[in-house]
C-alpha cells in the first residue's frame, strides 16, 4: 500500500504481576497470580502495537518464563527488529525467525504487538489481516481448579447459573487416579447434562495408569481428556487414542505446526488444543490449524491463561477458524481480580465477544498497568 518503510523505534517490556482470584491448582504446580510480559511497539509513523506473553507457574509449564520473555526480547529481539519494517509484521517474524532459536512466547508477544499495530495502521482488526472472520463469538469454558470437589461444583453451579460458563475443564493428575475420577465424577454427578466436564492430566500419567485413567472417566461421563501422558511420548499418545472411547487432546505436544504435522500424521490426537504462544505465534497457531483441518482432527482454542491482550490476540485466531469442535478456553482474564483494560472485554450467553476495532481493538487501562508493574516503585511513566 505504498507508504515506504515504517520504522520500529522502540521495545517496550513490562512485568506485570496480578493476583488470581483463588489458588489456581494445576498437576504441575499451584497459581497464586498470573505475570504477564507486556510488549509495546512503537512505530515511527506514530502508530503504537501491544502484545502478551504469560507462562503458567513460571517455568513450570514449559522452558520460558516471563522474565526470560523480557530478558531475550529485550537483549536479543529489539536489536534485529530495530532494522526491520514495521508494516512487514510477516517478514519481521521471518527475520527474527532466522536468527533466534525456539522462544515460542517472546515471539508470539512481538508478533502480537506488529499484528495490532498493523490493524491499526491500515484500520482492520488482526482477524481480517489473518484470513478473516468466521464469527464473532467464541464459546467459552471454565477451569474449575479450587482443589476441593464442593467448591468446585458451587463454582460451576454459579457459572451455569449466570449464563457465562456451561462446559468445564478439570484439572487433574496430581492425586491417585481413583481420587481424581471420583472427584471429577462427583462434579458430572452434580451437573449432569447441564454442562460438558473434561479433563486436562498436564501430563502427569504413565501410559498404564492413563489406559485405566481413561477408562474410568469415560464410565463417568468425561467428554474428553487432555495431554494425558509426557509430550514425547507420542506414540503412547497414539496408542491411547487408538483405544479410547472418548476423544483424547494434544496440548503440551503441540509446539507449531512440524509437531502437529508429527502428530497428526500418526494419528497421535483426536483433538488439538491450539495455542497461540506454544505454537510460536498467530501465524504459526494459523498452521497448526490447518494441519488438524487437513488430518481430520477436531480442534478447540487453548489458553496460556493469559491476560486480556493475549486472549484477544488467541480470540481473533480462532475467529477466523471453519470449525472450533470443542470451543475455547479464553477465560484468562476473569482468573485475574485486576481488569487491565479500559473496556472490559465481553463474556455473555456462555462466549466471548471477539472485539471488531482496528488491531486488537482493546485499549490498556494505563493507571493499572502503572500500578500492577514490577518495577512500580522505581520506574519513571513517561
Ligand atoms: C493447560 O494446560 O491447558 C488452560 C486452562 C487452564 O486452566 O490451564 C491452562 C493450561
Ligand atoms: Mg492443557
Amino acid at each position: 500500500y505504498g507508504r515506504g518503510m515504517v520504522t520500529i523505534t522502540r521495545i517496550e517490556t513490562i512485568l506485570v504481576d496480578v493476583p488470581t482470584i483463588r489458588p489456581h491448582v494445576l498437576a504441575m504446580a499451584t497459581m497464586h497470580r498470573q505475570t504477564l510480559c507486556i510488549v509495546r511497539i512503537h512505530c515511527g509513523d506514530g502508530v503504537t502495537g501491544v502484545g502478551e506473553a504469560t507462562t503458567i507457574g513460571g517455568l513450570s509449564y514449559g522452558p520460558e518464563s516471563p522474565e526470560g520473555i523480557k530478558l531475550v526480547i529485550d537483549s536479543y529481539f529489539a536489536p534485529i527488529l530495530e532494522s526491520c519494517d514495521a508494516a512487514r509484521p510477516a517478514e519481521a517474524m521471518a527475520r527474527l525467525g532466522r536468527h533466534i532459536v525456539g522462544n515460542h512466547f517472546a515471539k508470539c508477544a512481538i508478533e502480537t504487538a506488529l499484528l495490532d499495530a498493523q490493524g491499526k495502521r491500515v484500520g482492520l482488526p488482526v482477524s481480517e489481516l489473518l484470513g478473516g472472520r468466521r464469527r464473532d463469538r467464541l464459546p467459552v469454558l471454565w477451569t474449575l481448579a479450587s482443589g476441593d470437589t464442593d467448591k468446585d461444583i458451587a463454582e460451576a453451579e454459579r457459572m451455569i447459573a449466570t449464563r457465562r460458563h456451561n462446559a468445564f475443564k478439570l484439572k487433574i493428575g496430581k492425586r491417585p487416579v481413583a481420587e481424581d475420577v471420583a472427584h471429577v465424577g462427583a462434579i458430572k454427578k452434580a451437573l449432569g447434562d447441564r454442562a460438558s466436564v473434561r479433563v486436562d492430566v498436564n501430563m502427569a500419567w504413565s501410559e498404564t495408569t492413563a489406559r485405566t485413567g481413561i477408562d474410568m472417566l469415560a464410565d463417568i461421563g468425561c467428554d474428553l481428556v487432555e495431554q494425558p501422558i509426557i509430550r514425547h511420548n507420542r506414540a503412547g499418545m497414539a496408542r491411547l487414542a487408538a483405544r479410547a472411547r472418548i476423544p483424547i487432546m494434544a496440548d503440551e505436544a503441540l509446539t507449531g505446526p512440524a509437531a502437529a504435522y508429527d502428530y497428526a500424521s500418526h494419528a497421535a490426537a483426536d483433538v488439538f488444543a491450539v495455542k497461540i504462544e506454544q505454537s510460536g505465534g498467530l501465524f504459526a497457531a494459523k498452521e497448526v490449524q490447518a494441519i488438524a483441518a487437513a488430518a481430520g482432527i477436531a480442534l478447540y482454542g487453548g489458553t496460556m491463561l493469559e491476560a486480556a491482550v493475549g486472549t484477544v490476540a488467541s480470540a481473533h485466531v480462532f475467529a477466523t477458524f471453519a470449525q472450533i469442535d470443542f470451543g475455547t478456553e479464553l477465560f484468562g482474564p476473569l482468573l485475574l481480580t485486576e481488569e487491565i483494560l479500559e473496556e472490559p472485554l465481553v463474556y455473555e450467553d456462555f462466549t466471548l465477544l471477539v472485539p471488531d476495532g482496528p488491531g486488537l481493538g482493546v485499549s490498556l487501562d494505563e493507571d493499572r498497568i502503572a500500578h500492577f508493574r514490577r518495577d512500580a516503585a522505581s520506574a519513571t511513566i513517561s
